[in-house]
C-alpha cells in the first residue's frame, strides 16, 4: 500500500486535517497512525489501513500517563510502531481529542473515565417502552455537550407502544426544552430504520449510549444485516446482566463508524445507588415507612412502597423503572467476579482476532 492509499484508508476511518495538524512531525517515518477500536482493562485492539490487530502500551507511555484519562480509549488516534511483520503493535501516544465522552468515576468528585473519543454525533438511546426517563436523558445530554458532541435521541421499541404513547413521550421531551433531533424506530419491525441509516455518513464516527437492554447492539446488528454482535436475545444472559461487555468500534459497509457501549456505563453518570435514590426521592422517602429497614418491597409485610402502589399514590411503572435501575446499580457494585469473567471473555476475543490475522 503506498502513502496515498494509506492516507485515503485512514480518512475512511475518520482521520482528517484536524488530526493531521496535530501529528508530531518528528515521528514521521518511524511511527504510524492507527485508531483504537476496542479497549478492555489494558488490552487494546487497533484498526489501521490493513485491518484490526492487538496492541500494547509502550512502557514509557503508561508510566508518563498522569491518570486513566490520558490512556487510549475507543476512537482515539494513536501513534504506533509495528513488530513481528505488522502483527503486533505498540502504542506510543494518542493525538489530542477533537471531541470526547466521559463520565465521572463513581465515588469521586474530580476523576473522570473516558468512554469514547473523536465522536461526531452521540446517539442517546432510550426505549419508549418502560425505560424512558427524562432525568437520565438530561444527564446524557450534558455529557454530550461537555464533550462538544451533537446529540441525537433514538427512541427504540416503538412496536411495544401505541402511536399515542410515543407522541406523549416526544411531547414530554419537547416540553422539557430539549431541542435535539428525535428519531423513533423499532428493531423488531424495521420501522424508522431507513431514517436512521440516512443519519449516518461515511467516515463519520457515532457512539451509542443508553441503558442496558434498550437495543443498542440490536440496532447495530440490523445495520450490519447479521447477528455479528451478541445481544441479550442472542447471548441468553439473564435479566439484569449486560449483553455488551466492552466498548467497540464497528465499521459499517457504507463507511460509517459506530461505537457500541455497554449499558452499565450510565451508572457512572447517575452515581449509582445514591443518585438513584435522589432522582426517585419519593420512593426513597416511602421506603422509610416500611416495617423492615432492609425491605426489598417484594411482598414483605408492612411494606409502605407496595401500599403506595396499591393505593394509587405511586405509579407502578415508575416503581418498576426504579427497581430495574436499582438492580443494575447493585449489579455494578458487586461486579468483581463479573469483571474477571469479562477479562476471560476478552482474552478469548483477542485470541480469535489473532487467529484471523494469521489467516491473512
Ligand atoms: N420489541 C423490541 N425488542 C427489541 C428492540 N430492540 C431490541 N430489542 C430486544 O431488546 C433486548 C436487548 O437488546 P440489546 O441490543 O442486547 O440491548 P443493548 O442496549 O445492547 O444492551 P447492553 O448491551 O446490555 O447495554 C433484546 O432481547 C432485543 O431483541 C425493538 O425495537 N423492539
Ligand atoms: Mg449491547
Ligand atoms: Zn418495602
Amino acid at each position: 500500500m503506498n502513502e496515498q492509499e494509506t492516507r485515503i484508508r485512514l480518512h475512511e476511518l475518520g482521520f482528517d486535517d484536524w488530526f493531521a495538524a496535530r501529528v508530531d512531525g518528528t515521528l514521521a517515518g518511524t511511527h504510524s497512525l492507527a485508531r483504537v477500536s476496542a479497549v478492555d482493562r489494558g488490552a487494546y485492539l487497533i484498526v489501521n489501513e490493513a485491518g484490526e490487530l492487538t496492541a500494547e502500551l509502550a512502557g514509557k507511555f503508561r508510566f508518563d500517563a498522569g491518570s486513566s484519562v490520558d490512556l487510549p480509549c475507543v476512537g482515539d488516534w494513536a501513534t504506533v510502531q509495528y513488530h513481528n511483520a505488522g502483527t503486533m503493535a505498540v502504542i506510543h501516544g494518542v493525538l489530542p481529542r477533537k471531541t470526547f465522552l466521559r463520565r465521572k468515576s463513581a465515588g469521586r468528585d474530580v476523576d473522570f473515565q473516558m468512554i469514547a473519543a473523536n465522536i461526531d454525533a452521540a446517539f442517546i438511546v432510550q426505549s419508549c417502552h418502560y425505560d424512558f426517563n427524562l432525568h437520565r436523558l438530561d444527564r446524557y445530554l450534558v455529557m454530550a455537550s461537555e464533550g462538544h458532541i451533537e446529540p441525537v435521541l433514538i427512541l427504540t421499541k416503538t412496536d411495544l407502544v401505541t402511536p399515542e404513547e410515543l407522541e406523549k413521550t416526544v411531547t414530554a421531551i419537547r416540553r422539557a426544552g430539549i431541542t435535539a433531533r428525535i428519531l423513533a424506530l423499532s428493531n423488531a419491525t424495521g420501522a424508522g430504520l431507513d431514517d436512521f441509516r440516512r443519519l449516518l455518513a461515511p467516515g463519520r464516527t457515532y457512539c451509542l449510549l443508553g441503558s442496558s437492554g434498550v437495543g443498542k447492539t440490536t440496532l447495530i446488528n440490523r445495520l450490519l444485516g447479521r447477528e455479528a454482535l451478541a445481544t441479550r436475545a442472542t447471548s441468553h444472559t439473564g435479566e439484569g446482566t449486560h449483553a455488551t461487555s466492552r466498548r467497540q468500534l464497528i465499521v459499517l459497509e457504507q463507511g460509517a463508524l459506530l461505537i457500541d457501549t455497554p449499558g452499565m456505563r450510565e451508572l457512572g453518570i447517575l452515581g449509582a445507588g445514591a443518585a438513584l435514590d435522589d432522582s426517585f426521592a419519593e420512593i426513597h422517602d416511602l421506603s422509610r415507612g416500611c416495617r423492615y429497614s432492609d425491605c426489598r418491597h417484594s411482598g414483605e409485610p408492612g411494606c409502605a412502597v407496595r401500599a403506595a402502589i396499591e393505593g394509587g399514590e405511586l405509579d407502578a411503572d415508575r416503581y418498576a423503572n426504579y427497581a430495574k435501575l436499582k438492580k443494575e446499580a447493585e449489579h455494578h457494585e458487586m461486579s468483581f467476579v463479573e469483571k474477571r469473567k469479562k477479562d476471560k471473555a476478552f482474552g478469548k476475543f483477542i485470541k480469535t482476532v489473532k487467529k484471523e490475522m494469521r489467516k491473512k
